[in-house]
């Protein structure tokens, strides 16, 4: 391990991982581009299977590059140990199916990534697991969710696309009162601005595509556990379905989380400032924004996060409209799905990211039709500012100002 807990963030993702290359002194961990790997005979090779010799054997079962890599997250997010995906949905899916059985229910966040509800609600079904998805920033409404076969709470905070925080320490207590897991997807704080084992959460998990490797060039996914068992049983199942990681992908990501928190700081800084111009604009009816005062989980995303991140949703006069004008209007920002890039990307999610889930559970989660998500990227503030000014130029003017 090249990190210590002392280190600062910043420091500790230029450095966390194992050695990279102790046999040539190479400053950047090799790609092992090989699927097997060779042994001098017999015995060794039974004694891999065997777990008696630690040595690689095949690339799904474990590669040096993906191992670095899941080593690095597992020191960012301080825990026991890290599993690398082949997408933030192979995460996902390998943590449900891994940690739940038939007859088992899962309450998770009303506004999680839809395809993660899809998943729970179209596809667990098959198997007997049973899902309720609630507004957990509403703890009371988590606590009402609860039956007696409840075995994991599923935390999305900041939720995808609402960007509302839920309280993830007293969601472990609420997991550990009931005899269930807490997992909670850290894709859009990353682990410099959030860390949901410390906060009590037994499991974590990232896409990847996002903050992680943050140049919008890899699909890719993480799950980090707080404990040897959580890990030993999910990486069981992982390497069954298969949905593991080529090491190429994985020195991708490695080579991007080196200017994580460059990247993040960066974005969150001009996030602050647009959030704020956006929020002081007369054809902005709404914005949410965990920095501003006006935020309902203000405070807790204060207390929980070393910062309110770099994503902003709101909403413009003229409702769906007014969001499509503006939207088709930008010039700069690039509308696209998916966050955390180094380019500021634009979104419509109850047309694109949400479209599969039905509209009635879409308005009950907060997904609203006019709701426009923002991922602020690392240009400058004023360029980004200056779009946003010449897209709501051609919004219609609000009725009250006529
Ligand atoms: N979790 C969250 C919070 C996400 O935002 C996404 C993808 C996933 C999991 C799944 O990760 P993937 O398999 O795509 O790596 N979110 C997307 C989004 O908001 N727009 O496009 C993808």
């Amino acid at each position: 391990m090249t990190s210590s807990p002392k280190m600062r963030p910043e420091t500790k993702v230029v450095h966390a991982g194992p050695e990279p290359d102790p046999l040539h002194g190479g400053v950047s961990v090799p790609i092992y581009q090989s699927s097997t790997f060779s042994f001098q005979n017999t015995d060794e090779g039974a004694a891999r299977f065997a777990g008696r010799d630690p040595g690689y054997m095949y690339t799904r079962l474990g590669n040096p590059t993906t191992h670095a890599l899941e080593q690095c997250v597992a020191e960012l997010e301080e825990g026991y140990g890290g599993l690398a995906t082949a997408s933030g949905m192979a995460a996902v899916s390998t943590v449900f199916l891994s940690l739940l059985s038939a007859g088992d229910h899962v309450v998770g966040t009303d506004a999680v990534y839809g395809p993660t509800r899809g998943l729970a609600e179209k596809h667990l079904t098959r198997f007997g697991i049973e899902s309720t998805f609630v507004p957990t920033e509403d703890i009371a409404a988590v606590r009402r969710a609860i039956r007696p076969n409840t075995k994991m709470i599923y935390v999305e905070s900041p939720a995808n696309p609402t960007i509302k925080i839920t309280d993830i320490a007293a969601c472990g207590h609420l997991a550990r009162d009931c005899g269930a897991l807490l997992v909670v997807d850290n894709t859009f704080s990353s682990p410099i601005l959030q860390k949901p084992l410390r906060l009590g959460a037994d499991v974590v998990l990232h896409s990847m595509t996002k903050y992680l490797n943050g140049h919008s060039d890899v699909v890719a996914g993480i799950i980090v556990s707080s404990n040897r068992e959580a890990h030993t049983r999910i990486e069981g199942v992982l390497r069954s379905l298969g949905g593991t990681m080529d090491p190429h992908q994985a020195w991708l990501v490695l080579r991007g989380i080196r200017t994580l928190s460059l990247r993040v700081n960066r974005a969150m800084a001009t996030a602050e400032k647009l959030a704020t111009w956006l929020d002081a604009h007369p054809k902005v009816e709404w914005v949410s924004y965990p920095g501003l005062a006006s935020h309902p989980q203000h405070d807790l995303a204060k207390a929980q996060m070393a910062g309110p991140g770099a994503m902003i949703s709101f909403g413009v006069t003229g409702g769906f409209e007014g969001a499509k004008t503006m939207i088709d209007s930008v010039e700069l920002m690039v509308l696209a799905v998916s966050l955390g890039g180094i380019e500021t990307l634009i979104e419509h999610p109850a047309s694109m990211t949400h479209a599969s889930l039905p509209r009635e559970e879409r308005m009950e989660a907060g997904i609203r039709d006019d709701l426009i998500r923002v991922s602020v990227g690392c240009e400058a503030f004023e360029d980004l500012r200056d779009d946003l000014e010449q897209a709501l130029a051609k919004v219609a003017i609000p009725a009250t100002s006529r």
